[in-house]
C-alpha cells in the first residue's frame, strides 16, 4: 500500500499485480453535502455488512479540508467503533493537487481494498466538484445522501449530482420536512422516468406491437432510483437501505443496462489512468520550461494558449 500511495518504486506494477485480484468488490459510493450524515450512515452500513461476515473497506475522500484534516477526523470517530476489527479497513484521502489527480489515487486505494478481500468498499465522498463526480462514477451503486430542510435536492440538480445517483437516502429522518424532501425526490425521479418513456415512444412508428415491445424492454431495463429514509444516527431504515442496494447490484447484474454500465466504468477508469500517466509523462519531459512559460505569460508576452502549445510541441519532440 505504502508504494502505490506515495508513487514509489515500481507502484505501477504492483497495481498490475493485484488486478488478477480484484474485480469481487461491491462498490458503494456515498455522496452528498457536508454534514448529511454520510460517515454516520456509512458506519451504519459497515456493522450491518459485518454482521454478515463481510470484509469491509472504507475511503473517505475529503479534498476540501486539507490542512485541518477536521472533517476527516470526524469520519474517523464516527466510524470508530469498527477501528479496531481486522476485517474493517479506513482509508481517508485528503490531498488535492498532488500530481495524478484524486480520482485517480481514490481508484487505486479502491482496487488495494479490493484485493485485500473486502467484499464491499465504501467511498465516501463530498458531492461536490468534478474530482468527486468523477469519483462517484467508480462506484457500482452510488447513494446520495441528504438532510431534510437544507436545500439540498436543489444544490444536488446544480451539481449535476442526479445523474449519478442510484440511490436517493433522505438521513436525519428524525428532523422536520424530511417527508417534503421525500416527496420532492420522488416527484423529480417521476418526471425522469417519464422522459424515459417518451424517449422509447420514439420508436412508435414502427407499429404498436413494436412499441410494446420496446417498452418492456425498456421497463425491465429501467432502473427506478428508489428513494429511503434513515435515521442514520439511531440505525433506522438502514436495514431497508441495504435491501434496496441489494436490488440494484442484482438489477445490473441483470439487464443491459447494467453491462452499459460495466462497459462505461472500465472505460472511465482507464480514461483516468491514462490521463495521469500522460500528465506525469508530459510534466517530466516539459520540465522547467513550464515554469519560464508561466513567466512569459505573467510578463503578458504570451497568452497561456500559446504558451500551453509551445509546450505541447516542446513534450511531442522530446
Ligand atoms: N438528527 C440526526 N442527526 C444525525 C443523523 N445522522 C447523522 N447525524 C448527525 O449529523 C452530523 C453530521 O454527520 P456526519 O455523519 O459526520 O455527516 P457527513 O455527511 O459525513 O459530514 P462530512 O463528512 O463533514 O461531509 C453529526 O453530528 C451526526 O451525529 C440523523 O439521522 N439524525
Ligand atoms: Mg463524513
Amino acid at each position: 500500500m505504502r508504494d502505490i500511495d506515495d508513487r514509489a518504486g515500481d507502484w505501477l506494477g504492483a497495481l498490475a499485480d493485484l488486478h488478477p485480484h480484484t474485480g469481487r468488490a461491491w462498490i458503494i459510493g456515498v455522496t452528498g453535502n457536508p454534514g448529511a450524515g454520510k460517515s454516520t450512515l456509512t458506519d451504519q452500513l459497515i456493522g450491518h455488512y459485518r454482521k454478515q461476515g463481510l470484509r469491509v473497506g472504507v475511503v473517505a475522500v475529503d479534498p476540501s479540508s486539507p490542512f485541518t484534516g477536521g472533517a476527516i477526523l470526524g469520519d474517523r470517530i464516527r466510524m470508530q467503533r469498527h477501528a479496531l476489527d481486522a476485517e474493517v479497513f479506513i482509508r481517508s484521502m485528503a490531498t488535492r493537487g498532488q500530481l495524478g489527480g484524486l480520482s485517480r489515487s481514490t481508484a487505486d486505494v479502491v482496487r488495494v481494498l479490493d484485493a485485500w478481500g473486502a467484499a464491499v468498499v465504501i467511498v465516501e465522498t463530498v458531492g461536490v466538484g468534478q474530482d468527486e463526480l468523477e469519483i462517484a462514477r467508480l462506484a457500482h451503486s452510488t447513494l446520495v445522501v441528504m438532510a431534510p430542510g437544507m436545500g439540498d435536492e436543489v444544490q444536488a440538480i446544480k451539481a449535476g449530482i442526479l445523474e449519478i445517483a442510484d440511490l436517493f437516502v433522505v438521513n436525519k429522518a428524525d428532523r422536520e420536512g424530511a417527508d417534503a424532501t421525500v416527496r420532492d425526490l420522488e416527484m423529480m425521479v417521476g418526471m425522469s422516468h417519464e422522459l424515459f418513456h417518451a424517449g422509447s415512444h420514439s420508436f412508435g412508428h414502427h407499429g404498436a406491437q413494436l412499441d410494446r415491445e420496446a417498452e418492456r424492454r425498456a421497463s425491465a431495463d429501467e432502473w427506478f432510483i428508489p428513494v429511503l429514509k434513515t435515521v442514520a444516527a439511531r440505525g433506522e431504515g438502514v436495514a431497508a437501505l441495504l435491501e434496496a442496494i441489494a436490488k440494484h447490484r442484482a438489477w445490473l447484474g441483470q439487464t443491459r443496462a447494467g453491462e452499459e454500465r460495466r462497459a462505461s466504468r472500465a472505460r472511465d477508469e482507464l480514461r483516468l489512468v491514462f490521463r495521469d500517466l500522460l500528465v506525469e509523462d508530459a510534466m517530466a519531459k516539459v520540465g522547467d520550461a513550464l515554469e519560464s512559460a508561466a513567466e512569459r505569460v505573467l510578463a503578458r508576452e504570451f497568452d497561456p494558449y500559446r504558451a500551453a502549445r509551445e509546450l505541447l510541441a516542446r513534450y511531442r519532440s522530446a
